[in-house]
């Protein structure tokens, strides 16, 4: 038996170096991509393995910091990763198949995790084949363990005792150093890693989740994310920013034998109809699927049924209340647990399980209808609200049948504002959303008549999240864009209609530029999220500066490009000018600096993580003005748009 083993460890060993191989050739395949996206991605396959740990009772805090050399810890209070020699490697311990082989992670053993999160539960042994270097500390049976790779899963140390786990703690501790010679960029980004964890630990009610930022400061404290309430306090943080219609969230469980689910939910008194988030094993599901079918679908029959037996609907007068008239200020977070959890879509964000369906349905069906029993002043807040939805929509129905009228009688049914491009292919066509009459004028100019259209929009569109959807119709900027554009909006919005695939805005580089570009990004996220979420949507870069030299004119992009201009130049002696305005320069000047495709830097805006976004978005355009100042004060340095 030993020799046999023994034998046939050189062969299982070079398979074991063959799979982190194919890691390190395709990293895409693993974790979707080398950019920044896949970058983060390895520190969420740490955590969720901390988190698997906390998911089966074992684990109650993991902490993560980012550390001055480039590397991230992360480290969790679990049982520690198995030491003992591993059944099918003999050579090898658990702890090593773990760090080495492919989909190794807490699976093997048989009696592994019931459930499992993990984004695609690839391992951390991706981690260990895309880091230059990676350093494993495990306490376990009383004593301390360590073992390092380097270069993508070469062992430097296996894994051998280093002394005593102190207090006989038990834990896991992961050190890693992204490899520069994979990933396009290898510095984290506080911000995005925070907002994962946040979400993380509202999904995992209980659990502390620590995060910490040394990479300047090492005496920079903890941020906490430990959420007693758990999703209920994620649809509390939510709704913070908006006006509640009631205090109470709502919330119920339902448990079968192989799947979970948990639904809390509140209403505010807003207008948006996309507050429902829905998770499956701790992965968002930004495309839904079953268990947000199963809740709308049983949602809208118990508000139907409440509203009709209860007040104010009559049954044989009034019509039946459509789901997106129940949805209107709702903010629910729908958080499932189940076996193997089948992603499907374009962005695997759909889940195709059937049977947690009818499990969400058969939930929703007996515990919403009990919840509203149970709470009959928050149960009639809500049938008003919901049936004053269903009136504005009948009414908006009616706006939008004389509007379609109206566009009919136009012709074409675009804008007569709009100057549209000689190409009917979406796909090269772009749409510029300009600022102010003079600067339409510039670029009407400057563009490219074969490709480029251009739409000037006067001062500041209707503020969507306040408003609506009547109302909104009514406003002339507003169905400018909406015809323009072309693929409708709101529910009814179809990417595959869109008559452009690059909307760009082109705004001043001043206050009430970015006004406006937030103004028209809100609008966008909340009526044509597909087209953001498909990254349809990017905001031009004019230039800041601009110098002379001798006879012509230098434009510079920002202040890096400008201090890089001055180190360039000493010489340099002409103060510079900060552009303002757009129209501060000629239909020329404008091709050259902005717009011209070989020149122009165009930013991409993506909205990664939609409950934080939404939140967000809130924040900046909704009613509190409370939450919008101290927001801002908090993210002064870094109100962008871009990654929240
Ligand atoms: C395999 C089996 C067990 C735990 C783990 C892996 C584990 C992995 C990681 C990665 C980071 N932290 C972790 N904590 C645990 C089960 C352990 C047992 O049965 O005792």
């Amino acid at each position: 038996m030993v020799e046999a083993s023994t034998a046939s460890y050189g062969a299982k060993d070079i398979t074991v170096l063959e799979g982190l191989e194919a890691v390190r050739k395709r990293p895409g395949m693993y974790i979707g991509s080398t950019g920044p996206a896949g970058l983060h991605h390895l520190v969420y396959e740490v955590v969720d393995n901390s988190v698997d740990e906390a998911m089966a009772g074992h684990c109650s805090r993991i902490d993560i910091s980012l550390l001055p050399d480039g590397s991230c810890e992360v480290v969790d209070d679990g049982r520690g990763i198995p030491v003992g020699k591993h059944p099918k490697f003999d050579d090898l311990t658990a702890a090593e198949v773990v760090l080495t082989v492919l989909h190794a992670g807490g699976k093997f053993g048989g009696d592994g995790y019931k459930v499992s999160g993990g984004l695609h539960g690839v391992g951390v042994s991706v981690v260990n084949a895309l880091s230059s270097r990676i350093e494993v500390e495990i306490d376990r049976e009383g004593k301390r363990h360590a073992m390092s790779y380097v270069d993508g899963g070469q062992p430097k140390d296996r894994l051998s005792v280093v002394g005593d786990a102190p207090d006989d703690r038990t834990g896991t501790t992961v050190r890693f150093w992204p490899d520069d010679t994979i990933f396009d960029e290898i510095e984290f980004r506080a911000q995005t890693l925070l907002d994962r964890l946040q979400m993380m630990a509202f999904l995992n009610r209980g659990l502390e989740i620590r995060f910490r930022d040394h990479r300047e400061n090492t005496e920079a404290d903890y941020t906490v994310f430990h959420y007693e309430g758990g999703i209920s306090d994620f649809v509390e943080h939510v709704n913070a920013s908006k006006e509640a219609l009631f205090e109470t969230v709502g919330y119920f469980e339902a448990n079968e034998e192989e799947q979970e689910v948990e639904i809390a939910f509140q209403w505010n008194t807003g207008f948006n109809g996309d507050g429902l988030h829905s998770f499956a094993n701790g992965i968002s599901t930004g495309e839904g699927g079953m268990h947000e079918e199963g809740f709308r679908k049983s949602l809208t029959n118990v508000m139907n049924k409440y509203c009709f037996e209860r007040g104010p609907l009559k049954e044989g007068k009034d019509d039946r209340l459509q789901g997106e008239d129940i949805r209107e200020g709702l903010t629910a977070i729908i958080s499932v647990r189940l076996q193997e959890p089948q992603f499907e879509g374009q962005t695997k964000g759909k889940l195709g399980n059937v049977s947690v369906r009818s499990m969400v349905e058969k939930a929703t069906n007996e515990k919403l209808a009990e919840w509203l029993e149970e709470n009959p002043t928050e149960a009639k807040l809500i049938a008003s609200k919901v049936v004053s939805a269903q009136r504005a929509r009948i009414a908006a129905r009616q706006a939008r049948d004389a509007t379609r009228r109206k566009s009919a009688l136009d012709g074409a049914g675009l804008p007569g504002k709009l100057t549209d491009c000689a190409s009917t292919d979406p796909e090269e066509s772009e749409l510029y959303i300009v600022e102010g009459n003079s600067a339409g004028g510039s670029a009407k100019e400057a563009r490219d008549p074969h490709n480029m259209a251009i739409l000037p929009i006067r001062g500041k569109i209707l503020n969507v999240e306040r408003a609506r959807v009547d109302k909104m119709l009514n406003n002339t900027e507003v169905l400018a864009l909406i015809q323009a554009i072309g693929g409708g909006f709101g529910e009814e919005f179809d990417s595959e209609k869109l008559r452009y695939h690059k909307i760009v805005l082109l705004c001043d580089a001043d206050v009430d530029g970015a006004h406006i570009r937030t103004l028209l990004l809100t609008f966008f996220f909340r009526q044509m999220r597909d087209m953001v979420d498909q990254g349809h949507v990017y905001i031009a870069q004019p230039p800041l500066y601009s110098t002379e030299v001798g006879k012509s004119k230098v434009y510079l992009k920002d202040d890096r490009a400008k201090e890089l201009f001055e180190a360039e130049n000493p010489k340099h002696s002409n103060d510079f000018a900060r552009l303002k305005g757009l129209g501060e320069m000629d239909a020329a000047e404008l091709w050259e600096t902005t717009m011209d495709p070989e020149k122009r830097t165009l930013l991409q805006i993506s909205v990664d993580q939609a409950a934080i976004a939404d939140e967000i978005f809130s924040t900046l355009m909704g009613e509190s003005v409370e939450s919008r100042k101290n927001f801002i004060q908090s993210n002064a340095k870094d109100v962008r748009f871009l990654d929240i």
